[in-house]
This record gives structure tokens, sequence and C-alpha cells, in this order.
């Protein structure tokens, strides 16, 4: 069979092209964000923990990783309805520092142009509200 050779040699071309192909378009990573009250002094039965620690709150994811080049969008929701329990979210590295109303849904879009571990937090309850962006290099 003298055409074996010829398809060795193409399915070897074919696999040396595919790698050596530039990356694909940038990939759009969606993700759905909420803030979460572990302790809140609108709960009575935290009434404890507040008095010891504060009021504590967190993001839900509190770590988002994505490929570097990916187009990426953060909606994230307050869930917290009192006057004054706004929140933030801020990724310095990234220069975002987006507003967060009680009961509001925000959109934050951004390409991860830069691999690496980004902290994030939110600016009125910081340290205990943050969590990380971690960006991937690309492959
Ligand atoms: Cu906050």
């Amino acid at each position: 069979m003298r055409t074996f050779p010829f398809i060795v040699a193409g399915a070897v071309l074919t696999a040396g092209l595919l790698g050596a192909a530039p990356a694909s378009a940038a990939t759009t990573r969606s993700f759905n964000m909420q803030t979460v009250a572990w302790a809140s002094k609108d709960n009575p039965a935290q009434k404890r923990v507040v008095a010891e620690f504060g009021e504590v709150y967190g993001f839900v994811p509190d770590t988002i990783v994505v490929n570097r080049g990916d187009h990426v969008v953060l909606h994230i929701r307050n869930l917290e309805g009192g006057g004054d329990d706004g929140h933030t979210l801020t990724i310095p590295g990234y220069g975002i520092n987006q507003s967060l109303p009680p009961l509001s849904t925000e959109t934050v879009s951004f390409t991860a142009d830069k691999a690496g571990v980004f902290p994030f937090h939110c600016e009125f309850h910081k340290p205990w509200m943050s969590g990380e962006l971690v960006v991937l290099p690309a492959r």
C-alpha cells in the first residue's frame, strides 16, 4: 500500500499546523456573582457575631479563574437591601472600582490581558469582603 506514508505525513503535517496555529478568537467568560451577608446587624440571630467581629460580608464566588485573553463579564448582585449596605467590586490590578448599590445588579466587563493573581475587595468591608481573580497564562 503506497498511500500509507502519505497519510501519515499528512496527519503529521496537519497536527503540526494545528499546534502552530494562532490562538483562537477571544472567549467570553461570564460569571454570576452575589454579595452575601455572613453576619449582618439586620439579622438578630447574628447579634453576638456582629458584636464580636462587626458586620461581615463576602462575594460568592470569591475566586474567578479565566485564561489570559478572555473577555470577562461579571454580573454582580448586591442582595443587601438596607439603606447603608452598598458594596463595591474593586480590582486594583485591573483598574476596576464598580459601585454596587443595594438591591442592584451591575455588570463589569474587561479583557483579561494580564496573567497573574489579582485580589479584589469591597471598599466598605475590606479586608474580609474579598477574593481573587486568577488569570492563567496563555496556553
Ligand atoms: Cu461591602
